[in-house]
Protein backbone atom coordinates (compact mmCIF):
# COMPACT_ATOMS: atom_id res chain seq x y z
CA UNK A 1 0.00 0.00 0.00
CA UNK A 2 1.23 3.22 -0.85
CA UNK A 3 1.31 6.15 1.79
CA UNK A 4 -0.58 9.14 0.60
CA UNK A 5 0.80 12.34 1.96
CA UNK A 6 -1.27 14.57 4.02
CA UNK A 7 -2.92 17.82 2.45
CA UNK A 8 -2.92 20.85 3.79
CA UNK A 9 -5.78 23.27 3.10
CA UNK A 10 -4.76 26.40 5.18
CA UNK A 11 -3.59 29.17 3.91
CA UNK A 12 -1.85 30.11 6.76
CA UNK A 13 1.06 27.50 5.93
CA UNK A 14 2.12 29.80 2.86
CA UNK A 15 5.60 31.08 1.55
CA UNK A 16 4.41 35.00 2.73
CA UNK A 17 4.53 33.75 6.22
CA UNK A 18 7.73 31.37 5.76
CA UNK A 19 9.57 34.09 3.72
CA UNK A 20 9.03 36.60 7.15
CA UNK A 21 9.07 34.50 9.90
CA UNK A 22 12.60 33.57 7.75
CA UNK A 23 13.78 36.59 7.72
CA UNK A 24 13.59 37.23 10.94
CA UNK A 25 15.34 33.78 11.61
CA UNK A 26 18.04 34.35 9.23
CA UNK A 27 18.87 37.45 11.39
CA UNK A 28 18.95 35.43 14.78
CA UNK A 29 20.85 32.55 12.81
CA UNK A 30 23.66 35.43 11.95
CA UNK A 31 23.71 37.13 15.08
CA UNK A 32 24.34 34.09 16.80
CA UNK A 33 26.74 33.10 14.21
CA UNK A 34 28.97 35.97 14.40
CA UNK A 35 29.02 36.39 17.89
CA UNK A 36 29.41 32.24 18.56
CA UNK A 37 32.41 33.16 16.14
CA UNK A 38 33.72 35.28 18.87
CA UNK A 39 33.41 33.13 21.70
CA UNK A 40 34.82 30.40 19.76
CA UNK A 41 37.99 32.08 19.44
CA UNK A 42 37.88 34.05 22.33
CA UNK A 43 38.91 30.33 24.45
CA UNK A 44 40.85 29.01 21.50
CA UNK A 45 44.29 28.28 22.70
CA UNK A 46 46.48 28.89 19.28
CA UNK A 47 45.35 32.49 18.67
CA UNK A 48 47.43 33.76 15.50
CA UNK A 49 46.00 37.41 16.46
CA UNK A 50 45.43 37.84 19.90
CA UNK A 51 42.06 38.39 21.42
CA UNK A 52 41.70 41.91 22.29
CA UNK A 53 41.49 42.91 25.92
CA UNK A 54 39.28 45.60 25.39
CA UNK A 55 36.27 46.87 25.58
CA UNK A 56 36.42 45.25 28.83
CA UNK A 57 32.78 44.77 28.42
CA UNK A 58 32.96 43.12 25.21
CA UNK A 59 32.33 39.54 25.72
CA UNK A 60 29.40 40.11 27.99
CA UNK A 61 27.31 41.99 24.93
CA UNK A 62 28.37 39.58 22.63
CA UNK A 63 27.98 36.32 24.45
CA UNK A 64 24.81 38.09 25.84
CA UNK A 65 23.88 38.63 22.48
CA UNK A 66 24.46 35.25 21.33
CA UNK A 67 22.11 33.49 23.75
CA UNK A 68 19.22 36.14 23.79
CA UNK A 69 18.89 35.54 19.30
CA UNK A 70 19.55 31.62 19.95
CA UNK A 71 16.56 32.14 22.45
CA UNK A 72 14.13 34.04 20.10
CA UNK A 73 15.37 31.79 17.38
CA UNK A 74 13.05 28.82 19.23
CA UNK A 75 9.49 30.26 18.15
CA UNK A 76 10.40 31.29 15.71
CA UNK A 77 12.04 28.19 14.50
CA UNK A 78 9.09 26.28 15.14
CA UNK A 79 6.53 28.84 13.01
CA UNK A 80 8.49 28.85 10.50
CA UNK A 81 8.67 24.68 10.45
CA UNK A 82 5.04 24.17 11.03
CA UNK A 83 4.37 27.15 8.06
CA UNK A 84 6.58 25.02 5.03
CA UNK A 85 5.65 21.46 6.91
CA UNK A 86 3.51 20.71 3.61
CA UNK A 87 5.98 21.17 1.36
CA UNK A 88 7.89 17.92 3.04
CA UNK A 89 5.74 15.79 1.17
CA UNK A 90 6.08 17.58 -1.67
CA UNK A 91 8.56 15.20 -4.58
CA UNK A 92 8.77 16.87 -8.04
CA UNK A 93 10.16 14.06 -10.55
CA UNK A 94 10.17 15.53 -13.66
CA UNK A 95 8.33 13.79 -16.54
CA UNK A 96 10.79 13.27 -19.33
CA UNK A 97 14.69 13.90 -19.74
CA UNK A 98 15.08 16.88 -21.35
CA UNK A 99 18.03 19.24 -20.09
CA UNK A 100 15.51 21.93 -18.83
CA UNK A 101 13.95 19.20 -16.66
CA UNK A 102 17.29 17.38 -15.43
CA UNK A 103 18.32 20.88 -14.28
CA UNK A 104 14.99 21.26 -11.89
CA UNK A 105 15.60 17.80 -10.61
CA UNK A 106 18.98 19.28 -9.69
CA UNK A 107 17.71 21.72 -7.87
CA UNK A 108 14.95 20.29 -6.64
CA UNK A 109 17.58 18.17 -5.24
CA UNK A 110 19.80 20.78 -4.33
CA UNK A 111 16.93 22.26 -2.23
CA UNK A 112 15.96 19.48 -0.29
CA UNK A 113 19.75 18.24 1.03
CA UNK A 114 20.49 21.93 2.18
CA UNK A 115 16.61 21.92 3.86
CA UNK A 116 17.32 18.52 5.86
CA UNK A 117 20.84 19.78 6.64
CA UNK A 118 19.09 23.17 7.98
CA UNK A 119 16.53 21.57 9.90
CA UNK A 120 18.92 19.13 11.56
CA UNK A 121 21.45 21.27 12.42
CA UNK A 122 19.16 24.25 13.47
CA UNK A 123 17.28 22.10 16.01
CA UNK A 124 20.64 20.56 16.92
CA UNK A 125 22.03 24.17 17.38
CA UNK A 126 18.84 25.64 19.43
CA UNK A 127 18.97 22.15 21.68
CA UNK A 128 22.19 22.12 22.33
CA UNK A 129 22.76 25.84 22.76
CA UNK A 130 19.68 26.29 25.76
CA UNK A 131 20.68 22.93 27.43
CA UNK A 132 24.01 24.14 27.73
CA UNK A 133 22.37 27.49 29.44
CA UNK A 134 21.07 25.39 31.95
CA UNK A 135 24.40 23.94 32.50
CA UNK A 136 22.62 19.92 31.37
CA UNK A 137 25.43 18.38 29.34
CA UNK A 138 23.93 15.19 28.38
CA UNK A 139 25.83 14.59 25.89
CA UNK A 140 29.14 12.81 25.84
CA UNK A 141 31.45 15.20 23.48
CA UNK A 142 32.79 18.76 24.02
CA UNK A 143 30.19 20.56 23.83
CA UNK A 144 32.26 24.30 22.43
CA UNK A 145 33.37 21.95 19.44
CA UNK A 146 30.63 20.12 18.05
CA UNK A 147 28.22 23.41 18.86
CA UNK A 148 30.94 25.54 16.58
CA UNK A 149 31.10 22.78 13.94
CA UNK A 150 27.27 22.44 13.34
CA UNK A 151 27.55 25.93 13.31
CA UNK A 152 29.03 26.01 10.13
CA UNK A 153 26.82 23.75 8.87
CA UNK A 154 23.90 25.45 9.62
CA UNK A 155 24.95 28.60 8.25
CA UNK A 156 26.15 26.78 4.83
CA UNK A 157 23.03 25.17 4.56
CA UNK A 158 21.07 28.75 5.05
CA UNK A 159 23.41 30.48 2.43
CA UNK A 160 21.79 27.77 -0.23
CA UNK A 161 18.79 27.70 0.90
CA UNK A 162 18.33 31.60 0.80
CA UNK A 163 19.95 31.21 -2.54
CA UNK A 164 17.47 28.43 -3.69
CA UNK A 165 14.74 30.20 -2.85
CA UNK A 166 15.83 33.92 -3.41
CA UNK A 167 12.92 34.86 -6.15
CA UNK A 168 9.67 33.29 -4.01
CA UNK A 169 11.71 35.09 -0.70
CA UNK A 170 11.94 38.27 -2.75
CA UNK A 171 8.52 37.83 -4.40
CA UNK A 172 6.74 37.29 -1.15
CA UNK A 173 8.20 40.41 0.72
CA UNK A 174 7.71 42.72 -1.68
CA UNK A 175 3.61 41.26 -2.00
CA UNK A 176 1.13 42.00 0.92
CA UNK A 177 1.33 39.10 3.28
CA UNK A 178 -2.12 38.10 2.07
CA UNK A 179 -1.32 37.88 -1.66
CA UNK A 180 -1.89 34.33 -2.66
CA UNK A 181 0.82 34.12 -5.41
CA UNK A 182 3.16 31.69 -4.09
CA UNK A 183 0.34 29.92 -1.96
CA UNK A 184 0.61 25.78 -3.01
CA UNK A 185 -2.70 25.06 -4.59
CA UNK A 186 -4.48 23.26 -1.86
CA UNK A 187 -3.99 26.32 0.49
CA UNK A 188 -7.77 27.16 -0.02
CA UNK A 189 -9.18 27.92 3.21
CA UNK A 190 -8.65 30.46 5.91
CA UNK A 191 -6.79 29.71 8.96
CA UNK A 192 -8.18 29.88 11.87
CA UNK A 193 -6.38 33.09 12.59
CA UNK A 194 -5.47 35.92 9.67
CA UNK A 195 -1.97 35.61 8.67
CA UNK A 196 -1.01 39.11 10.48
CA UNK A 197 -2.38 37.80 13.39
CA UNK A 198 0.03 34.53 13.11
CA UNK A 199 2.95 36.97 12.40
CA UNK A 200 2.01 39.24 15.50
CA UNK A 201 1.64 36.70 17.66
CA UNK A 202 5.46 35.10 16.65
CA UNK A 203 7.14 38.34 17.02
CA UNK A 204 5.50 38.71 20.63
CA UNK A 205 6.72 35.11 21.32
CA UNK A 206 10.25 36.31 20.08
CA UNK A 207 10.67 39.44 21.66
CA UNK A 208 9.32 37.13 25.24
CA UNK A 209 12.20 34.95 24.58
CA UNK A 210 14.60 37.84 24.47
CA UNK A 211 13.23 39.67 27.31
CA UNK A 212 12.72 36.62 29.59
CA UNK A 213 16.55 35.61 28.33
CA UNK A 214 18.01 39.14 28.24
CA UNK A 215 17.77 40.00 31.80
CA UNK A 216 20.77 37.64 32.31
CA UNK A 217 22.84 40.20 31.34
CA UNK A 218 20.72 43.63 31.50
CA UNK A 219 20.28 44.66 35.55
CA UNK A 220 17.66 46.51 34.42
CA UNK A 221 15.17 43.51 33.04
CA UNK A 222 16.42 41.16 36.14
CA UNK A 223 12.81 41.19 37.23
CA UNK A 224 10.94 39.77 34.09
CA UNK A 225 13.71 37.02 32.95
CA UNK A 226 11.78 33.93 34.12
CA UNK A 227 14.11 32.07 32.15
CA UNK A 228 17.70 33.66 33.54
CA UNK A 229 17.43 31.80 35.95
CA UNK A 230 21.02 32.29 37.50
CA UNK A 231 20.83 35.95 37.28
CA UNK A 232 19.48 37.11 40.51
CA UNK A 233 21.82 37.26 43.83
CA UNK A 234 24.77 35.14 44.41
CA UNK A 235 26.99 36.33 47.21
CA UNK A 236 28.08 39.21 46.79
CA UNK A 237 25.45 39.65 44.07
CA UNK A 238 27.15 37.79 41.83
CA UNK A 239 25.83 34.33 40.68
CA UNK A 240 28.15 31.48 40.99
CA UNK A 241 28.32 28.48 38.32
CA UNK A 242 30.73 26.33 40.63
CA UNK A 243 30.68 26.49 44.01
CA UNK A 244 33.54 25.62 46.08
CA UNK A 245 31.87 22.74 47.61
CA UNK A 246 31.59 21.41 44.26
CA UNK A 247 34.79 21.86 43.04
CA UNK A 248 36.23 19.89 46.28
CA UNK A 249 37.90 23.03 47.37
CA UNK A 250 37.91 22.31 51.11
CA UNK A 251 38.63 24.53 54.25
CA UNK A 252 41.93 23.17 54.32
CA UNK A 253 43.21 24.43 51.28
CA UNK A 254 42.31 28.12 51.58
CA UNK A 255 43.22 28.44 55.13
CA UNK A 256 46.77 29.00 57.01
CA UNK A 257 47.93 26.32 54.45
CA UNK A 258 47.19 28.47 51.26
CA UNK A 259 50.09 29.47 49.05
CA UNK A 260 50.45 30.96 45.85
CA UNK A 261 53.36 29.89 43.81
CA UNK A 262 54.38 32.38 40.67
CA UNK A 263 56.54 30.03 38.53
CA UNK A 264 59.17 31.17 36.22
CA UNK A 265 61.77 28.50 34.83
CA UNK A 266 63.90 27.66 38.11
CA UNK A 267 62.16 30.83 39.86
CA UNK A 268 59.79 30.57 42.10
CA UNK A 269 57.74 33.13 44.13
CA UNK A 270 55.70 31.61 47.28
CA UNK A 271 53.30 34.18 49.16
CA UNK A 272 51.05 33.75 51.79
CA UNK A 273 47.27 35.49 51.83
CA UNK A 274 49.00 38.18 54.02
CA UNK A 275 51.48 38.66 51.80
CA UNK A 276 49.48 39.63 48.94
CA UNK A 277 47.55 41.40 50.71
CA UNK A 278 50.82 43.47 51.47
CA UNK A 279 51.71 44.14 47.80
CA UNK A 280 49.76 47.25 46.28
CA UNK A 281 46.54 46.57 45.78
CA UNK A 282 44.06 47.89 42.44
CA UNK A 283 40.47 48.14 41.86
CA UNK A 284 38.80 47.57 38.73
CA UNK A 285 35.25 47.48 37.84
CA UNK A 286 34.75 44.49 35.27
CA UNK A 287 32.27 42.01 34.56
CA UNK A 288 32.33 38.16 34.82
CA UNK A 289 30.33 37.16 31.32
CA UNK A 290 29.28 33.38 31.15
CA UNK A 291 29.31 31.58 28.02
CA UNK A 292 25.92 30.90 29.00
CA UNK A 293 24.62 34.26 28.39
CA UNK A 294 24.73 35.80 32.23
CA UNK A 295 26.68 38.67 33.30
CA UNK A 296 27.31 40.18 35.85
CA UNK A 297 29.79 43.71 37.10
CA UNK A 298 31.84 43.79 40.08
CA UNK A 299 34.13 45.91 41.93
CA UNK A 300 37.40 43.94 42.31
CA UNK A 301 39.94 44.82 44.26
CA UNK A 302 43.43 42.93 44.79
CA UNK A 303 46.78 41.99 43.07
CA UNK A 304 48.44 43.44 39.37
CA UNK A 305 49.04 40.44 37.42
CA UNK A 306 51.71 41.99 36.10
CA UNK A 307 53.04 42.90 39.17
CA UNK A 308 53.61 39.62 40.58
CA UNK A 309 55.26 39.00 37.46
CA UNK A 310 57.74 41.23 37.07
CA UNK A 311 59.06 39.70 40.69
CA UNK A 312 59.79 36.75 38.72
CA UNK A 313 61.59 38.46 36.04
CA UNK A 314 59.11 37.02 33.37
CA UNK A 315 59.32 38.41 29.91
CA UNK A 316 57.33 40.61 28.01
CA UNK A 317 55.05 38.53 25.99
CA UNK A 318 55.18 35.35 27.74
CA UNK A 319 51.87 33.73 28.10
CA UNK A 320 50.78 32.96 31.76
CA UNK A 321 49.15 29.43 33.26
CA UNK A 322 46.39 30.24 36.07
CA UNK A 323 46.20 27.17 38.02
CA UNK A 324 43.30 26.66 40.65
CA UNK A 325 43.29 24.55 44.33
CA UNK A 326 40.35 22.93 42.34
CA UNK A 327 40.00 18.76 42.56
CA UNK A 328 37.02 18.17 40.51
CA UNK A 329 35.60 18.84 37.55
CA UNK A 330 36.44 21.46 34.43
CA UNK A 331 37.86 24.57 34.17
CA UNK A 332 40.59 23.90 37.19
CA UNK A 333 43.08 26.05 34.85
CA UNK A 334 43.54 28.51 32.12
CA UNK A 335 46.22 30.14 29.59
CA UNK A 336 46.52 33.58 29.85
CA UNK A 337 47.44 35.10 26.54
CA UNK A 338 50.53 37.59 27.19
CA UNK A 339 48.48 40.84 25.70
CA UNK A 340 46.11 39.84 28.79
CA UNK A 341 48.69 38.89 31.52
CA UNK A 342 50.56 42.41 30.77
CA UNK A 343 47.20 44.25 30.86
CA UNK A 344 47.11 46.73 33.91
CA UNK A 345 43.36 45.86 34.62
CA UNK A 346 43.95 42.19 35.08
CA UNK A 347 44.01 41.11 38.57
CA UNK A 348 44.51 38.55 41.02
CA UNK A 349 41.30 39.59 42.85
CA UNK A 350 41.24 39.18 46.18
CA UNK A 351 38.08 41.33 47.32
CA UNK A 352 34.68 41.87 45.46
CA UNK A 353 32.56 44.99 46.38
CA UNK A 354 35.27 45.81 49.58
CA UNK A 355 35.03 42.97 51.04
CA UNK A 356 37.11 39.86 50.83
CA UNK A 357 36.17 37.10 48.41
CA UNK A 358 33.11 35.36 48.76
CA UNK A 359 34.60 31.81 48.80
CA UNK A 360 31.98 30.61 46.37
CA UNK A 361 33.88 33.77 43.99
CA UNK A 362 36.94 31.88 44.34
CA UNK A 363 38.94 33.02 47.71
CA UNK A 364 41.42 33.25 48.58
CA UNK A 365 42.25 34.68 44.92
CA UNK A 366 41.06 34.55 41.85
CA UNK A 367 41.39 35.89 38.19
CA UNK A 368 39.67 38.34 36.82
CA UNK A 369 40.67 40.27 33.41
CA UNK A 370 39.07 42.54 30.92
CA UNK A 371 37.11 40.89 28.09
CA UNK A 372 37.56 37.52 29.05
CA UNK A 373 34.96 34.61 28.90
CA UNK A 374 34.10 33.95 32.57
CA UNK A 375 35.01 30.20 32.31
CA UNK A 376 38.37 31.65 31.86
CA UNK A 377 38.64 33.59 35.26
CA UNK A 378 39.71 30.87 37.12
CA UNK A 379 39.11 30.80 40.99
CA UNK A 380 40.69 29.68 43.87
CA UNK A 381 44.14 30.52 42.31
CA UNK A 382 47.28 28.50 43.66
CA UNK A 383 49.47 28.75 40.89
CA UNK A 384 50.63 31.05 38.23
CA UNK A 385 53.02 29.74 35.85
CA UNK A 386 55.12 31.88 33.26
CA UNK A 387 54.98 29.89 29.74
CA UNK A 388 58.84 30.41 28.09
N1 LIG B 1 38.54 26.98 39.29
C1 LIG B 1 37.43 27.32 38.64
N2 LIG B 1 37.26 28.57 38.23
C2 LIG B 1 36.13 28.94 37.56
C3 LIG B 1 35.12 28.00 37.28
C4 LIG B 1 35.33 26.66 37.69
O1 LIG B 1 34.50 25.78 37.49
N3 LIG B 1 36.49 26.37 38.38
N4 LIG B 1 33.99 28.37 36.60
C5 LIG B 1 34.15 29.52 35.70
C6 LIG B 1 32.90 30.00 35.13
S1 LIG B 1 32.13 29.01 33.99
C7 LIG B 1 32.41 31.25 35.41
S2 LIG B 1 31.10 31.89 34.57
C8 LIG B 1 33.01 32.07 36.47
C9 LIG B 1 31.94 32.47 37.44
O2 LIG B 1 32.51 33.18 38.50
P1 LIG B 1 31.66 33.40 39.83
O3 LIG B 1 31.25 32.05 40.31
O4 LIG B 1 32.52 34.13 40.78
O5 LIG B 1 30.47 34.22 39.40
O6 LIG B 1 34.02 31.39 37.16
C10 LIG B 1 34.90 30.66 36.37
N5 LIG B 1 35.99 30.21 37.16
MO1 LIG C 1 30.69 30.26 32.90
Amino acid sequence: MRPTAPTFHSRLRSAAVAARVGTWLGVCFSVAFATGLISHYAQDGHQPIPFPTAPSWGYRVTQGLHVTSGTMAVPLLLVKLWAVYPRLFELRLPAGRSRAELAALGRHVVEKTSIGILVAAAIFQLATGLANTAQWYPWPFSFRHVHYAVAWLAIGALIVHIGVKLPVISGALTRSVEDTRFDRPEATQPGAVSRRALLRTTWLAAGGAALLTAGAAVPALRKVSLFAVRSGDGPQGIPVNRSARAAGVSADDVGPAYRLSVVHGERTLTLTLADLQALRQHTRDLPIACVEGWSASGRWTGVALRDLLAQVGAPEGADVRVVSLQRRGGWASSVLPANFAAHPDTLLALGLDGDQLDLDHGYPARLIAPNRPGVLQTKWVTRIEVRA
